[in-house]
């Protein structure tokens, strides 16, 4: 029987397991990213291992996310990070060179490869038919040790796309339009295929947002075909030798089929504050809006900052409006000013920023109280922004530059002929901001530089014979891991300091979590946390495990996780028990005990069902859905521990 491509990617990968369904599989890694807010914990793990090089085809170490510094502490961690690149054979991306996977598909994205990154927008790279999937720091850093990665075979959902995106609606529209019909969860244990003839009138960008976006439905990751379109795009980076065709077979079997009409979109928003409130633009129209950025991983290449930049050509910015450009990278703002565009933006009076995350992680640009800001970031949920009670819609470039113009929502098919954008067919290449690997007998004298704010790990300790837990917080569903550990300008500065992080954990749903919890730890006892459906949705920062388990949290009792959040806690010897009446989670309140006798046992029989004993109230069922070796880990307390064992 024929195969699909993100079956051949996964085939050729193969290390242990098959391409059956929901059955644990290991994968070979050829390359991996971390950026600076995931990557320095993700190196302390390395070398924590103790590996002198990494043993990847290639490793990029990116800064784009903690670009603020309002102290020492990110420039100390920008320093530590070039040397450690520098130390163990890594591309190292400056700090200014461009958001990790706008860059990634750049310079890197090869298709057919694996690409492993502490980044949950990894998928990007699905774009230029990779198999590029986001993970926790940890599960990365044994990447680059040469270790495969462990995962469930998904299930493969092929979207057949026929006919063309019409004037002003683009790739966003189709994840928007993807996000309405599959919900923030709908994606869970999935690859996203895209298929079908309307495939080759999506340029690499233009599917590389899609792709991106595949990851606010929860899917393992998207994949796109490598056909001349694909070609094309490594042409225009100087890369067409690493070319290679990868089509699905024509008999291959997907195991679900979604059917999309690229000419049926309009131009779609999501709504405050779940990337799936999604409703098409012209019923939402006429709201005054204060802000407007075009940029993130999502919408920040050259096509989308050309489509802004002739809109607004010979027209001004709407006074009420502050319009700000986040460039993907130095290579989109350097090709942006060759073509002309740049001016039209300046002209138009767009604030020009630095090429990097910036206010979609919340490093700068909070909107102000009670105003809406359109955003083509990939999230907006409630306060990432940085502002309480903030309104943020995630649109298109097209839908954005509209707002601009107007100072309100609008629909962009108002704004007259649609301009004709064509990308170069070679671009400009500048890789001033990006450090090759050195040579093994120059990189082994590098010495690396510790600043005060990084802090070694602390020790884990197994798990014990049976888990004393007492409950102390509660919370509902589809919980993030911005809510679990958030991040912003003044909290991401923390990311290789975890006791100091760790105060902020929950913060926003409970200021005093962090001081219960360590008393609770101090007095013996460990800690749990009670959750709805789709636990630990959106990013991949593993510190939303680390830093509960170093304040004492042991086990999380929840109707469902989100995949790379439930890898996460197991990385950290968290258990993860699913309800198995779901039911049940109306019996538990904060203050109650949670026994789980012999769990030790349970864990190495295999035990698929276990029992939860809480005092007073008699007992409930929980469920284990465990792989052998995520049983493993949690008994020994931590990954690193069991690779040490
Ligand atoms: C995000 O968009 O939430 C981030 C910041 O890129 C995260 C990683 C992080 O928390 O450092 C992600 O998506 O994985
Ligand atoms: Fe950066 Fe935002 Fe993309 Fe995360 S989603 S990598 S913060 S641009």
């Amino acid at each position: 029987m024929g195969l699909t491509v993100a079956e051949k990617l996964i085939e050729r990968h193969l290390v242990s397991g098959s391409l059956k369904r929901g059955e644990p599989i290991a994968i070979r890694i050829d390359q991996t990213l971390t950026q600076d807010a995931t990557g320095t914990m993700a190196y302390l793990e390395f070398e924590a291992i103790g590996i002198p090089r990494v043993k990847t085809e290639l490793s990029v170490s990116y800064v784009d996310h903690n670009l603020l510094q309002t102290d020492f502490r990110n420039a100390d961690d920008h320093r530590f990070l070039q040397s450690i690149a520098a130390r163990y054979g890594l591309w190292f991306s400056r700090p200014g060179n461009g958001i990790c996977h706008q860059v990634h598909l750049e310079r890197f994205a090869r298709p057919g490869k694996t690409l492993l990154g502490s980044d949950s927008h990894t998928p990007t790279a699905g774009g230029c038919a990779m198999l590029a999937i986001g993970a926790g720091g940890l599960d990365v850093a044994m990447a680059m040790a040469g270790k495969p990665f462990h995962l469930l075979m998904p299930k493969i959902v092929g979207v057949h796309l026929t006919g063309s995106l019409p004037p002003w609606v683009s790739a966003r529209d189709v994840a928007l339009w993807m996000l309405r019909k599959l919900t923030v969860k709908g994606g869970l244990g999935k690859i996203l295929e895209y298929f079908g003839p309307g495939v080759k009138n999506l340029s690499v960008p233009d599917r590389a947002t899609i792709a991106n976006l595949g990851t606010e439905m929860g899917a393992t990751t998207s994949v796109f075909p490598s056909d001349e379109v694909t070609l094309a795009w490594l042409r225009a980076q100087g890369r067409e030798e690493e070319w290679e065709e990868i089509l699905a077979d024509p008999d291959a079997r997907y195991d679900e089929i979604i059917e999309l009409d690229l000419s049926s979109l309009e131009p779609l928003a999501a709504c405050p504050s779940s990337p799936d409130n999604v409703r098409p633009v012209a019923e939402i129209e006429g709201r005054p809006v204060a802000q407007v950025i075009v940029g993130s991983c999502a919408n920040s290449s050259l096509r989308d900052l050309l489509v802004v930049a002739k809109t607004l050509a010979g027209r001004k910015v709407h006074p009420e409006v502050s319009f700000e450009i986040n460039p993907g990278s130095l290579q989109v703002l350097e090709n942006l000013d060759a073509l002309g565009a740049l001016k039209d933006l300046i002209h138009a009076g767009a604030r020009i920023h630095q090429s990097g995350c910036l206010g979609c992680i919340g490093m700068g640009q909070a909107p102000a109280t009670g105003t809406i800001s359109l955003r083509t970031f990939t999230r907006n949920f409630p306060g990432r922004s940085g502002t309480k009670n903030d309104q943020v819609f995630l649109v298109s470039p097209e839908v954005a530059v509209a707002a601009a113009l107007t100072g309100k929502i609008t629909d962009p098919r108002k704004l007259g002929a649609y301009p004709e954008i064509e990308l170069p067919e070679r671009f400009i290449l500048n890789d001033a901001l990006l450090l090759p690997p050195l040579p093994p007998e120059q990189a082994e004298k590098v010495e690396i530089v510790r600043g005060p704010n990084i802090v070694p790990l602390p020790a884990f300790e197994p798990m014990p014979e049976t888990l004393r837990c007492k409950v102390l917080l509660k919370v509902g569903d589809n919980i993030t891991t911005d809510h679990i550990m958030p991040a912003g300008a003044k909290i991401l500065p923390l990311r290789s300091n975890l006791p100091a992080i760790s105060e902020y954990v929950f913060s926003a749903i409970d200021p005093e979590f962090a001081k219960k919890a360590l008393a609770t730890k101090e007095a013996g006892e460990w800690v749990a946390v009670v959750g709805g459906e789709n636990y630990g949705q959106g990013s991949s920062r593993e510190h939303a495990a680390l830093a509960p388990r170093y304040l004492g949290v042991r086990a999380k009792l929840a109707k469902s996780f989100a995949r790379i959040h439930k890898a996460n806690l197991i990385n950290f010897g968290i258990l993860p028990v699913v309800f198995a009446d779901p039911a049940d989670y109306d019996r538990i309140e904060p203050g109650d005990e949670l026994v789980f006798p012999e769990i030790r046992k349970a864990l190495e029989s295999g035990a698929e069902e276990i029992r939860i004993e809480i005092p007073g109230k008699g007992e409930i069922k929980g469920r284990l859905e465990l792989t052998e070796r995520d049983r493993k880990i949690i008994l020994a307390g931590s990954l690193l521990n069991l690779a040490r064992e």
